[in-house]
């Protein structure tokens, strides 16, 4: 496999430098910690390595140092005017390279080769559950149930030396990512197309195999899939989805019950979540409003109606971003070039137009413009993907990608067990000095 003797020799020299920075600048002083940063979710607490991108408050993710739209220009794509593949994306944060059309043709062969090795008690798992369980709760438990295949617990039971963790670490995450759009595919057809299964085509790649095992197969839609699985994939390395899966992963939990908790974390509605709620929100106004076609002032109304129930505007608001997301400017671009009379993108705009206002006039809300969940789901309803509950399922299967190559850097850097210190109340009284 060239691609793990790539990442080793790159990894050596990396892993050494961390081991120095320990050792002999162990006691440097890198920060301050404030009490409010603490009670207040960490925010801007330097406390992880990722390496994987780096999210700047005002100009947005950056993937080993390039932005959306330069990775738009750069990154190997299928068609001249298409969108990127995911697997060169993946090449750049795994290596900190920028692949070659034959690197990302590699992975798309590996993946859809590694995708074959699926158990079978995967689907009765599946199965057993409800046709009504969210299709986060059927997507997270296949995952824990592909787990009887990490090579990592086997080589662990075995003996491995501890430098040798990435490998196996290497192996389940190839294996994992590889799998994840049949999974997702299959819980699709499952839920909502009656069971009526696609196999994969081993020929696409595994963006464009996503769309066409969900019954999606234009090439618009494949499109779609793979803009929508690159700019997902990484957010560094504190949000809920990235950070759970390295404080899992610290544990030497292997990278299936890693990604896991992953999920678990992007299930919840201030995260990942949040791609399905814009859409009840969306939904809710026009029922309420009695138009498909609501009015700004009618928006608005309804969107300080919202805060005034004590409810978030989903979409809406970010912990580091300052500006409108790129995430959402790229969607928004891609939406007005291919789908600009599409309802539910006139729908965005004029939301867009409005709620910055509503959310500033709180005087609270420290980022009013729109995150990447404020467009994705009405432009998958535009492309006919109309099932909202499996966005988050979509999300999660991108997000895989940045968060899994970061737990393979983690065992190259040979990180240790994460383990924070926490006091209680009385504590940060005392340091108030309160009574
Ligand atoms: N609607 C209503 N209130 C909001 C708000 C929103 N969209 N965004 C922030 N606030 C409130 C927040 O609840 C807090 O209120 P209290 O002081 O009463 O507790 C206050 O404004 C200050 O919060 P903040 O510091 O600006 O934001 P946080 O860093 O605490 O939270 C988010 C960040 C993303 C959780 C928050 O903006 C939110 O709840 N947004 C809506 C849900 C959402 O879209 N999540 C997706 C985020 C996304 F990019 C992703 O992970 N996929």
């Amino acid at each position: 496999d060239y691609l793990k003797e790539k990442l080793l020799q790159i990894a050596i020299p990396k892993a050494q430098k961390v081991r120095q920075l320990v050792k002999e600048y162990g006691d440097v002083k890198i920060q301050d910690v404030t009490m409010s940063q603490v009670l207040t979710g960490m925010k801007g607490v330097v406390s992880l390595m990722t390496c994987t991108s780096k999210l700047d408050p005002e100009e947005g993710i950056r993937f080993r140092g390039y932005s959306i739209p330069e990775l738009k220009n750069i990154l190997p794509k299928i068609h001249e005017e298409g969108e990127p593949l995911p697997e060169g994306i993946f090449y750049l944060m795994l290596t900190g390279e920028l692949p070659s059309n034959d690197d990302v043709r590699y992975i798309s062969e590996q993946w859809a080769q590694r995708a074959q090795g699926i158990p079978p008690h995967v689907y009765d798992v599946i199965e057993a559950l409800p046709k009504d369980a969210h299709p986060m709760i059927q997507f997270n438990t296949a995952i824990l149930a592909m787990s009887t295949e990490s090579q990592f617990r086997k080589a662990y039971l075995i003996g491995m030396d501890k430098k040798n963790y990435w490998d196996p670490t290497y192996e389940g995450v190839m294996d994992l990512i590889s799998r994840l759009p049949i999974i997702a595919a299959y819980i699709y057809r499952r839920v909502f197309h009656q069971g009526d299964h696609i196999p994969p085509d081993p020929s696409l790649d595994w963006a464009g195999n996503l769309a066409h095992m969900m019954g999606h197969d234009t090439e618009d839609a494949k499109r779609l899939m793979r803009l929508y699985m690159l700019i997902h994939s990484d957010h560094e390395g504190g949000n809920v989805s990235a950070h759970a899966t390295h404080l899992v992963g610290s544990a030497l939990s292997n990278p299936y019950y890693s990604f896991s908790a992953g999920m678990n974390g992007l299930a919840g509605p201030l995260h990942g979540m949040a791609n399905q709620d814009v859409m009840h929100w969306i939904n809710k106004m026009k029922r309420e409003i009695g138009t498909d076609d609501p009015s700004e002032a009618q928006i608005k109304k309804y969107a300080e109606e919202t805060l005034a129930k004590g409810h978030v505007i989903p979409g809406y608001g970010h912990a580091v971003l300052r500006k409108t997301d790129p995430r959402f400017q790229v969607q928004l671009d891609f939406a007005n070039k291919y789908v600009p009379y599409a309802p539910y993108i006139k729908l965005v705009n004029k939301i867009y137009n409005v709620v910055p206002d509503v959310l500033l006039a709180t005087g609270k809300v420290k980022n009013p413009w729109p995150n990447v969940d404020a467009i994705s789901g009405s432009l998958l309803t535009s492309y006919g993907i109309t099932e909202f509950p499996i966005y988050t399922v979509l999300f999660g299967v991108s997000r895989a990608l940045g968060v899994l190559t970061q737990l393979i850097w983690d065992r190259l850097y040979g990180l240790p067990i994460e383990r924070p210190k926490s006091q209680n109340l009385g504590w940060f009284m005392d340091k108030a000095n309160l009574k």
